[in-house]
């Protein structure tokens, strides 16, 4: 099966001609919604699609992804629209690309992973993004670095190992060594860039503010609803990632009490683990967060395989556990019914953030969540501090007071204002008694 999209473009664009498998799956998602996203990453890196190739096979032939008939119709596709390049929905290994590229010697081939790393790249803007994007590509490049020259290598000793090996291999491990020795130049810096946002974070974590950040599928709205709830003034736009930097803003919810809000990067299905890995400093501020806000673009076709992807990707970075509310966003596209059904969910509300439709509720429902975050806590203010003890009873609810040697102890229902300046009288954490057994 060929299809052809004839578009007028000029020379100096990149052509892409697309390649996916039609397979076996379970994961909500079609073939034909794989190749509309990556028709989607392709737009936003820049790119023109200029036909598309399919082929049904139960799994990825081992050599070259496609059989070896369906690599001659995409050379020829390849060659008839001109076509600069390939990119095959699904990772290659390294040695299906080094063959493939044996079979399409006039184009570059890529995979969905490189080209989400090609986008990321583009949209790199924060001397910390640029890091975290060159780590995750040195870390991509690493294994091919040598899966590229083994093929090469058997190619020209005809599968067996001859004198030039030896010479073969020391290049080689000279590349390895030099991407090693960038990929460790580049984690240091990345932990240093890291460590004042680190530091601003553990403050706020003290301070008892509670913490929200906005998770969700990339293109949901989720800038779109920051800029709405805090005048933050971020990049929103229709393209896939415009989002890779972390943004904080306070958010003053109805009731009075001030709580956090982080924007951060999107995620897509089948996210390469290597970009996860590279963001896994922006990232902290979703595995710690009080409270997340899945966004999700209510509208779109996929929109339950676009929430099963970004639970996988929750899954993978550890904040699965945190309390999330659904946000279902772009209502305005909604027909009426369609809106009121998934209002009526547990656990959800609906907005359209770019026309500012039902943020009260939204901002309600934060309140009445933060709310219950208020847990009693127990500190022991040394004597010599009683002017916290008069804060706690002038603007906290004291449920319990005693008079220790040690000091005045109290246990309070408090904002999370007067719970951060009580915080520093917290009891330090013990080990367990098994811990004291072991150790
Ligand atoms: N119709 C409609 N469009 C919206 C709404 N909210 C956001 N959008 C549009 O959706 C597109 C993506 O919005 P963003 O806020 O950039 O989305 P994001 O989730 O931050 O995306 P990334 O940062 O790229 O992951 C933009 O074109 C917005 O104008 C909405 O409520 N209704
Ligand atoms: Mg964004």
């Amino acid at each position: 099966m060929v299809h052809t999209a004839y578009e007028v473009i000029t020379d100096t664009e990149e052509r892409a001609v697309l390649v996916g498998i039609d397979r076996p799956r379970s994961d909500g998602w079609t073939l034909e919604d794989d190749l509309a996203e990556l028709q989607r990453l392709v737009d936003t890196a820049g790119a023109t699609v200029v036909g598309t190739v399919t082929q049904r096979l139960e799994r990825p032939n081992p050599r070259t992804f496609i059989g070896a008939g369906k690599a001659e119709e995409v050379e020829a596709l390849a060659t008839t629209e001109r076509a600069t390049m390939v990119i095959f929905d699904d990772d290659l290994t390294p040695s299906q690309q080094a063959n493939l590229e044996g079979l399409l010697p006039n184009v570059r081939v890529i995979d969905r992973t490189q080209l989400i790393l090609d986008i990321f790249a583009q949209h790199a803007v924060s001397h910390e993004g640029k890091l975290q994007v060159e780590l995750a590509r040195l870390e991509y490049v690493l294994p091919r670095l040598r899966g590229m020259w083994g093929h090469l290598e058997a190619e020209r000793l005809g599968g067996g190992r001859g004198a030039r090996f030896g010479a073969g291999e020391s290049q080689l491990e000279t590349d390895r060594r030099l991407t090693r020795k960038r990929i460790s130049e580049l984690k240091r810096d990345l932990k240093q860039v890291a460590q004042a946002r680190e530091t601003q974070r553990a403050a706020r974590g003290r301070s008892g503010v509670f913490r929200i950040a906005l998770v969700g599928y990339t293109n949901a709205g989720k800038s779109t609803l920051l800029n709405a709830l805090t005048d933050a003034g971020v990049l929103a736009q229709d393209q896939l990632f415009a989002t890779l930097d972390a943004t904080t803003r306070r958010l003053d919810l109805p009731d009075g009490r001030a709580v956090t809000l982080t924007d951060t990067v999107g995620f897509i299905n089948k996210l390469p683990h290597g970009l996860v890995e590279a963001f896994k400093s922006t990232l902290d501020e979703v595995r710690e967060a009080d409270l997340l806000l899945h966004v999700v673009d209510g509208s779109h076709p996929n929109r339950d395989a676009q929430m099963g992807a970004v639970k996988v990707v929750l899954d993978e970075i550890g904040a699965a556990d945190r309390p999330q509310l659904v946000v279902y966003n772009k209502a305005d596209l909604l027909p009426g019914l369609e809106r009121e059904r998934l209002a009526q969910q547990p656990g959800a509300v609906v907005v359209a953030a770019a026309v500012r439709e039902g943020l009260d509720g939204l901002l309600e429902r934060i309140a009445t969540i933060a709310a219950q975050s208020d847990v009693p806590l127990t500190v022991t203010v040394p004597y010599d501090r009683g002017e916290l003890v008069q804060l706690a009873h002038e603007q906290a609810h004291i449920l319990t007071e005693e008079h220790l040697p040690g000091g005045t102890r109290l246990t309070v229902v408090a904002s999370e204002a007067v719970r951060g300046r009580l915080a520093e009288f917290l009891p330090h954490v013990i080990a367990e008694p098994e811990d004291w057994e072991r150790s």
